[in-house]
């Protein structure tokens, strides 16, 4: 399963990222019935906008933030790919001798019947070595590969700088 699962990635940089695609083959399931609008759906997986926020365009990194819904057995976010980074990792927020720092891991659980937030202070891709300026309104794909569900390739939506600050975010 693994190495197919490889196999199809490297597949995927080879024939070129294409970047609308929609996972338009996945069945689209159960998932649905949940809250979210999901751009994707893959196996029982629904996944909604993913979102990042505009970068001045002398920035070298950036993040990726999502909501995915699973509706089926646990399972795995191992990797992600953009083409508009170098490299692309996952990565959590730690508090750290009182300091928040990034650090990268190495797949990040997919809870069975629940929720993985990808979100700013916690879980995020972090795209390294940006190609390109992260402008407000535009659109970037970028692929997440599950263990059990497999990949979906979705199109990441830029936000304002300050997207996900604001008090809808805030849960203390
Ligand atoms: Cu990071």
């Amino acid at each position: 399963m693994r190495s197919t699962f490889f196999k199809n990635s490297l597949l995927a940089v080879i024939i070129g990222f294409s970047p609308f695609t929609y996972a338009a083959e996945s069945t689209v399931h159960a998932a649905e019935a949940i809250k979210g609008q999901y751009v994707a759906t893959v196996a029982s997986i629904g996944i909604e906008q993913p979102w990042s926020r505009a970068l001045p365009p002398t920035a070298h990194t950036g993040a990726t933030f999502v909501n995915i819904y699973n509706q089926g057995r646990a399972d795995r976010l191992m990797s992600a790919y953009s083409p508009v980074a170098e490299k692309t990792e996952l990565h959590n927020h730690i508090h750290q001798d009182g300091l928040m720092k990034m650090v990268e891991v190495e797949f990040i659980d997919v809870p069975a019947n629940g929720t993985l937030e990808l979100k700013p202070g916690s879980y995020h891709v972090m795209l390294i070595g940006l190609k390109q300026p992260l402008k407000e309104g535009e659109h970037f794909p970028i692929r997440l590969d599950f263990e059990q569900a497999g990949s979906v390739e979705l199109e990441v939506q830029v936000k304002g700088m300050n997207a996900g600050t604001g008090a809808e975010h805030l849960h203390h």
